[in-house]
């Protein structure tokens, strides 16, 4: 057993960019703040004496632990990760630590209580994102050069002052944390980000810890923010991913993601052996947007039917050519790889994949199960295998039509040296 098991077999996370920062979602006296609304406190420069005014405010009624959680589990997410404390440096929970929480505002809720236990009561790994280095509101905390003078800060004494003892508090307080996201760690001192994985470990050693810790102290590595890694990888990763532009609840940007995209980049990470952990900003009401919400059902939906392309998979073999109808992904313990066509042929009637050296016993349509016709070939003089499906010209799916490719053996690729 791996610590990362879990993790791996779950592919498919949710991420919640959720803090003050839904209040003004992207605007700040009228004006249009660019980039991630998460980040408007430090983009606008906005004074923390006016930033904090809006802890007067935060009071989302519609906020449902329960219902996000059963909407990700029906989405088809499988671990849910939630920012405990973004840059801004405001907690959603419950600390001791400092008054620059949820609890001193209207709504006086615990949200990452209320979202750990119902992750706990639906059976969702809970995880919690938690930024170590960056911290505007706190005189020593990184990032904040408008209200306070870098030079006098002392990193160490909100390390140990803030940082510690609320990763502690996150740790012992809201039962089984399954992981722990940390995030721009810049040049944070090595020995401190040694300090953090112990402390962290100390209280749960099965806490996962992601990449963002730096230094590679990590358990897993984790992908530039909407990044797909040109080539698969053999160790556990993970691709953040938005479905707009920004993290956090942004107004005027409703240009999401389709299902069909979001589906494409799951089938594409998933194929290189790795997780997306997508995210939805909620607004100052406490509702995902309608916009993000619509995408994740109909992702919801394709999930239900072809997951087992998806779940369980690891890395496919890099095949010597770029292909050009769309994906694989692959199952070892099935020793299954699936076919994802997006461009289903309408002329030809066949796909080909070139390389694929394992020979292979049958070939089905997941929508249905049916067998379909295919053909495999060795030309010696060129050295190439090839490999066609047959495709029947009614079945092709809106977003990706699969196909179950059993292999005698373990999926075994050409290089492209050989050919
Ligand atoms: O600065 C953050 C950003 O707001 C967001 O939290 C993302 C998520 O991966 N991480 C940082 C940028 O990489």
């Amino acid at each position: 057993m791996e610590r990362t098991d879990w993790f791996r077999a779950a592919t498919y996370g949710l991420f919640i960019h959720w803090g003050l920062y839904a209040i003004p979602g992207g605007e700040w006296r009228g004006e249009a703040i660019p980039c991630g609304s998460e980040w408007i406190m430090k983009n606008a420069r906005i004074p923390l004496a006016e930033y904090r005014r809006l802890a007067e405010r935060f009071c989302p009624a519609q906020f449902d632990a329960r219902a996000l959680v059963r909407a990700a589990k029906r989405w088809g997410m499988r671990y849910l990760c939630v920012t405990a404390k973004h840059h801004d440096g405001f907690a959603m929970f419950d600390t001791a630590v400092s008054d620059w929480s949820v609890m001193h505002t209207p709504y006086g809720r615990d949200v990452v209580r209320d979202l750990a236990n119902a992750c706990a009561e639906e059976g969702m790994p809970f995880c919690v994102y938690y930024s170590q280095m960056q911290d505007w509101e706190d005189p020593n905390g990184h990032g904040n050069d408008w209200d306070y003078d870098p030079t006098k800060k002392d990193f160490r004494t909100y390390f140990y002052g803030k940082v510690l003892p609320q990763v502690r508090e996150l740790l012992t307080n809201y039962g089984r944390i399954a992981m722990i996201w940390f995030d721009t760690p810049y040049d944070m001192p090595q020995a401190l980000c040694r300090e953090l994985r112990e402390t962290v470990l100390a209280c749960q050693p099965d806490c996962l810890i992601n990449g963002r810790i730096g230094y590679g102290l990590g358990d897993y590595a984790q992908a530039a923010d909407n990044s797909i890694p040109t080539l698969a990888r053999q160790c556990a990763w993970e691709t953040p991913m938005t479905l707009n532009s920004s993290w956090g609840y942004m107004k005027r940007d409703t240009a999401y993601r389709s299902p069909e995209e979001v589906i494409d980049r799951l089938v594409q990470i998933a194929g290189k052996g790795g997780n997306l952990l997508l995210n939805v900003g909620p607004d100052a009401d406490g509702c995902v947007p309608a916009g993000e919400t619509e995408v994740l059902e109909r992702v919801g939906e394709w999930l239900a039917r072809f997951g087992e392309s998806v779940f369980d998979t690891a890395a496919a073999p890099d095949m010597p050519y770029l292909i050009r109808w769309g994906h694989l992904t692959y199952c070892p313990s099935r020793r299954c790889l699936y076919f994802h066509v997006r461009e289903y042929p309408t002329i030809a009637q066949r796909v080909l994949l070139t390389g694929l050296r394992t020979p292979v016993r049958a070939v089905t349509l997941l929508s249905d199960g049916r067998a379909l016709k295919w053909s495999q070939s060795y030309e010696p003089a060129r050295n190439e295998h090839r490999f066609y499906v047959f495709l029947p010209p009614e079945c092709a799916e809106e977003f990706d039509t699969v196909i179950a490719v059993e292999l005698e053996g373990e999926a075994l690729a050409q290089s492209l040296d050989e050919l």
